[in-house]
């Protein structure tokens, strides 16, 4: 018998053996319950939906829910702007920190949303993430949280209309433009 020969036999009946061995394993301890694996978090995918609308009693635009949980891993957020058309000249405008870098606006991508229709952002600079929300639109991305805590978001596009001008009203009363993800 040749060296390979005999490498080869042996190797057979080792894999033979594992998988007898593994056989033995199984039946001597069965999982408990049926049960054969438990479900990683980080391996989760949370939807989230937010509109952004009119308050009625003060006529400032908002988003809601203001304040939300989300699992660790892909969270895929979708921002109903229900508020008007609005040109925010010289805006920043490059979508970042988006799974692909991209985020969607009535199904098309976008890496640089045009500036001609920007009404709000979804900013958390924790995360590294601006996305642009023009008015009368759908807006989606997926963005990748690797870790648990409270992140602040906010708008930065100047869209306040009440008491202290465009940085007043919905920008400086908390939820309207500015809110908490939590993610756990
Ligand atoms: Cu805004």
């Amino acid at each position: 018998m040749k060296d390979q020969d005999y490498f080869n036999v042996v190797a057979g009946v080792l894999a033979v053996a594992v998988v007898v061995m593994a056989g033995v394993l199984l039946v001597a301890f069965p999982s408990s319950g049926g049960t054969t694996a438990t479900t990683s978090t980080s391996g989760q995918t949370s939807y989230v939906n937010l509109t952004v609308s009119i308050n009625a009693t003060t006529g400032w635009p908002q988003y809601s829910p203001a304040n939300f949980d989300v699992s660790q891993g892909k969270v895929v957020v979708t921002i109903t702007d229900h508020d008007a058309v609005a040109n925010w000249t010289g805006c920043p405008c490059a979508v970042k920190g988006t799974v692909n870098g991209v985020e969607t606006i009535n199904g098309t991508p976008y890496n640089t949303v045009p500036t001609a229709n920007v009404a709000h952002t979804f900013s958390i600079p924790a995360l590294g993430l601006n996305v642009l929300s023009p008015g009368q639109s759908v807006v989606s991305f997926t963005v990748d949280v690797a870790n648990a805590g409270s992140f602040s978001w906010f708008c930065m596009s100047p869209c306040g209309t009440g008491p202290g001008g465009f940085t007043g009203g919905p920008m400086s009363t908390s939820g309207y433009m500015n809110g908490t993800m939590t993610v756990s």
